[in-house]
């Protein structure tokens, strides 16, 4: 695999799956694959769990890892072309990413979606430009319309949690004060879409995502309704996807944040979330703090995603 961007990048799933669970099984036993090479993190938003995970995943395959924020202590990085540079940035991404390229072997991209321009977030337009320009391999760690190896990571844990074939997952849209990306949902609806499990979401009307991620999914608009027998329950929020409200919270409905009542209605589901999570808007202390809360497990999952893509790129360097 040379870039990991999406679902497909990873070929077929079950065997990603296997990989995956062989790799958690003996996390060190890849360490030559990384030696003497170098893997730079380039954060243009904050993080915790892609940050660490990442890094921890780098160094248990014996990576050296640089990380930088541009947002703290690099220049400040022009992402237009043709812009006269007379205002505040000093630096244009397009010497950026080829200079940042000759210090690494690979490169990790965090770029959300700016929600200025529809069509830049929508067609990667940063993500983009560093597969274009920086000559490495290059993986995805939450761009403007996906997050990737949080997927992976959900997948995995889906895997080991579930106790029929074919589970019944349910995406839920929940509340918040901020506008958040839809990078999330997508991808998790692209690699739900991917497997043969029963996929439906719910969100309130005017929250509909593009259907290039949603496929085929069942689109329910009664929360109540789609729980109903549901085996793991992934909540999300995110803003507007439609026109005219791109990127605009149009609801902060508490109505719809998951409580014990509604977990009560599925077939004793698992709580999951991609955190960091808002109590008492996203979830209830109760439902994030019960046995079948499993966003610990699932975040722990994000440094076994991180090393199979990992182990894959440097397999191919
Ligand atoms: C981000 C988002 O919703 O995309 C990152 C989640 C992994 N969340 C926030 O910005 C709070
Ligand atoms: N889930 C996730 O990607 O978390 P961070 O934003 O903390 O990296």
């Amino acid at each position: 695999m040379r870039h990991f961007t999406n679902v497909k990048d990873l070929g077929n799933l079950k065997e990603a799956v296997q990989e995956a669970f062989e790799v958690k099984k003996n996390r060190f036993a890849y360490k030559h694959l990384g030696q003497d090479k170098t893997l730079l993190m380039l954060f243009f938003n904050s993080s915790l769990r892609t940050r660490l995970s990442t890094q921890k995943a780098a160094m248990n395959l014996g990576m050296n890892v640089i990380v930088l924020d541009v947002n703290q202590g690099a220049w400040k990085l022009e992402t237009e072309r043709g812009v006269v540079m007379d205002g505040d940035k000093s630096e244009h991404l397009l010497e950026a990413i080829p200079v940042m390229g000759n210090y690494c072997d690979v490169i990790g991209v965090r770029a959300f979606a700016k929600f200025e321009n529809k069509e830049d977030d929508y067609q990667e337009k940063i993500l983009s430009q560093f597969i274009q320009y920086s000559g490495r391999p290059v993986f995805s760690m939450e761009a403007a319309t996906r997050h990737p190896l949080q997927s992976f990571a959900d997948l995995i844990t889906i895997e080991e949690y579930k106790q029929k074939e074919r589970p019944k997952v349910v995406m839920s849209w929940a509340p918040h004060p901020r506008a958040l990306p839809q990078a999330v949902p997508n991808s998790f609806a692209e690699w739900m879409n991917a497997t043969d499990y029963e996929f439906v979401i719910t969100h309130p009307e005017g929250y509909e995502l593009d259907p290039k991620f949603t496929g085929n999914a069942r689109i329910e608009y009664d929360q109540r309704k789609a729980f109903e027998g549901a085996d793991f329950i992934y909540a999300k929020n995110w803003a507007a996807y439609a026109d005219p409200n791109y990127g605009k919270v149009i609801n902060t409905d508490r109505s719809w944040t998951v409580d014990a009542e509604k977990m009560a209605l599925t077939d004793n589901a698992y709580f999951m979330h991609c955190l960091p999570v808002r109590r008492n808007m996203i979830v209830t202390d109760e439902v994030i703090e019960s046995p079948r809360s499993i966003v610990i497990p699932e975040a722990a999952n994000r440094e076994i995603s991180a090393q199979v893509v990992l182990k894959r790129i440097l397999e191919n360097l």
